[in-house]
């Protein structure tokens, strides 16, 4: 009876990881803030700055870029290591950059070390495919907010 119960357990946690991964919708937004209005602003519309943790998800936020028709643009994503460099977290869910799944998705170079002024990251065509680069908070650039779905 016990090990009968633990499977259920086990099944209930990989299901519910498998509806985190695919009930996720995202919309681009072609306006120019600050990382910190980005982040604001996002859950004043009832979602998060995005933080893709899997391809599937990045993919799914350059669709969505692609969609909006601006691919040259720049777009905050919620990696910031303004609390210790080198130290990326999502901020939108506190977790490390990379620490569930392994997922990264940095341009060659990226990010760098010892860049105390540049702490948080963008979404950008590099060398033709998205990837992540790091800038200025302050900076203004377009961003992507996620939703969860309830499937
Ligand atoms: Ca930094």
């Amino acid at each position: 009876m016990k090990v009968g119960v633990i499977v259920l357990t086990a099944i209930a946690v990989v299901a519910s990881n498998f509806c985190t991964t695919f009930a996720l919708r995202y919309t681009v937004h072609n306006t120019e803030v600050t990382f910190y209005e980005a982040w604001v602003q996002c859950i004043g519309q009832g979602g998060y700055l995005a933080a893709p943790q899997v391809a599937l998800q990045g993919d799914k936020i350059w669709d969505a870029v692609n969609k909006s028709g601006n691919t040259n643009k720049k777009y905050w994503l919620a990696g910031t290591d303004i609390g210790q460099d080198g130290a990326w977290i999502w901020i939108s869910r506190n977790v490390p950059v990379g620490g569930v799944n392994g997922y990264i998705n940095w341009a060659s170079g990226f990010p760098e070390i010892g860049d105390t002024d540049a702490n948080c990251m963008l979404l950008e065509k590099n060398r033709g495919t998205p990837k992540w680069v790091h800038t200025t908070c302050d900076d203004k650039n377009f961003y992507v907010c996620e939703y969860y779905s309830v499937n």
